[in-house]
């Protein structure tokens, strides 16, 4: 340590290399940040994408963030689990996101699942299920 202050004292050329050492490792770890996937892309969270489709192509991994945007005298975003997924059931639902704009962090390998719980929205295929990797 003594000796980092010495040398950069001498040469304010070698404290710009511990400086764009830094740099480069703090651009490391925002690359190693999770992806954001907005679910339906431009089309959002509605009635007329199937998401099946959706993710067809598509990875996901522990650290990527699910953007839900919608309208929220349509629609809502409940995390349920996967008996809930298949016949949508509404009572023990895991989270309830109602803002419209909603970032959703998966921070759990496995199958994460959320349907929209308003109207018949569900049955009619609004309805989310993906399979994350570590
Ligand atoms: C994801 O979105 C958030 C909020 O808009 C943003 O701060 C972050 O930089 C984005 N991450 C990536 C990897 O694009
Ligand atoms: C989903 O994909 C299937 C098979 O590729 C296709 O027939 C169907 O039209 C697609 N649905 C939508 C809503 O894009
Ligand atoms: C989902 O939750 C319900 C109610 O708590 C439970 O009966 C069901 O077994 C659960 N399904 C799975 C796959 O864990
Ligand atoms: C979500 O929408 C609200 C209200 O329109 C806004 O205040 C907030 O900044 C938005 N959040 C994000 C992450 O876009
Ligand atoms: C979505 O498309 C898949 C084929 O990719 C199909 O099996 C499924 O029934 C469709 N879902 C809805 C709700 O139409
Ligand atoms: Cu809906």
């Amino acid at each position: 340590m003594l000796r980092l202050i010495t040398v950069q004292q001498g040469s304010w050329f070698s404290s710009l290399m511990i400086f764009s050492a830094i740099c480069s490792l703090s651009s490391l770890m925002l690359k190693s940040e999770g992806t954001n996937h907005t679910v339906g892309d431009s089309s959002g969270w509605d009635l007329m994408t199937n998401y099946t489709n959706w993710t067809q192509g598509r990875e996901f991994h522990v650290g990527d963030v699910l953007v839900f945007n919608y309208n929220v005298d349509q629609h809502n975003v409940m995390q349920v689990n996967s008996t809930a997924y298949a016949d949508c059931g509404r009572d023990n639902y895991i989270s309830l996101f109602t803002k419209g704009n909603d970032s959703i962090i998966m921070s759990e390998v496995g199958e994460h699942c959320f349907i929209c719980a308003m109207y018949d929205h569900c049955e009619n295929g609004q309805k989310l299920s993906i399979n994350v990797a570590p």
